[in-house]
């Protein structure tokens, strides 16, 4: 069973297409450190997350950058969803030439251990081969976890497309905005959308991980 923490029922509902495992949702809205970098956030997150629960857990952390705005909304995405909303972003980007946008998310692993294994892509520094023996050891206590010494996991994906009016009603966030390969991901099954989507492509990789992790 894998402990996806988010508030995003979109999220979850594409991780349960996508993995064999069982995925089981648990909200909980930790404070997101202002970042540029998603996996800087997911990292935190993924250790706010294993402090709460003691389980082991995957967060995501993911946003649309558009080329034309400076990669804008990025880490702001969901703030400019709720409060902007996706119709005014299309009327921004629609007076521009270049309509090019990026999703791009990361998937983050934490279990309060170390990692055996090291896979590509890894993390951010600070994994469990880098602590002393002794803080490998005592790294579930609450000291190490505030220290941010708990390793975690990381696994990224991207997907390039180009941001249109709105069109379809599945997916959630900027789905109906994001065109690729002629479709918008709001016009696509979730597995379709799963099989070319930053997600998709994250959870692809924790997924092969995980099934021969030595965890
Ligand atoms: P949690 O932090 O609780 O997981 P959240 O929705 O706030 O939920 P993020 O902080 O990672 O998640 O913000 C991601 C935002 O980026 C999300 O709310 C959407 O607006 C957008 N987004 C990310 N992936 C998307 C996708 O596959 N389709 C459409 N929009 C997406």
């Amino acid at each position: 069973m894998v402990t996806f923490v988010t508030t995003n029922p979109g999220k979850v509902h594409e991780a349960r297409e996508y993995l064999d495992e069982p995925v089981e949702q648990r909200d909980f809205d930790y404070l997101e450190p202002q970042a540029d970098e998603l996996a800087t956030v997911a990292a935190h997150g993924a250790r706010e997350a294993y402090k709460q629960f003691q389980e082991p857990v995957i967060v995501d952390d993911s946003g649309l950058t558009i080329d034309a705005l400076g990669g804008f909304p990025g880490p702001y995405s969901s703030y400019v969803e709720e409060h902007v909303c996706i119709e005014r972003v299309w009327r921004l980007v629609s007076e521009e030439d270049n309509r090019s946008a990026a999703f791009r998310g990361v998937v983050a692993y934490c279990d309060g251990n170390p990692f055996a294994a090291t896979p590509e892509p890894v993390d951010d520094g600070r994994r469990g081969q880098d602590l002393s023996a002794e803080k490998r050891d005592s790294a579930t206590t609450d000291d190490q976890v505030a220290d941010g010494a708990i390793p975690v996991k990381l696994f990224e994906g991207v997907v390039p497309g180009t941001i249109v009016a709105p069109r379809g009603d599945g997916g959630f966030g900027f789905d109906p905005i994001f065109e690729y390969d002629g479709k918008t991901f709001a016009e696509m099954e979730t597995e379709e959308k799963n099989a070319i989507s930053h997600r998709g492509r994250a959870l692809a990789k924790f997924a092969d991980w995980y099934e021969q992790a030595d965890r």
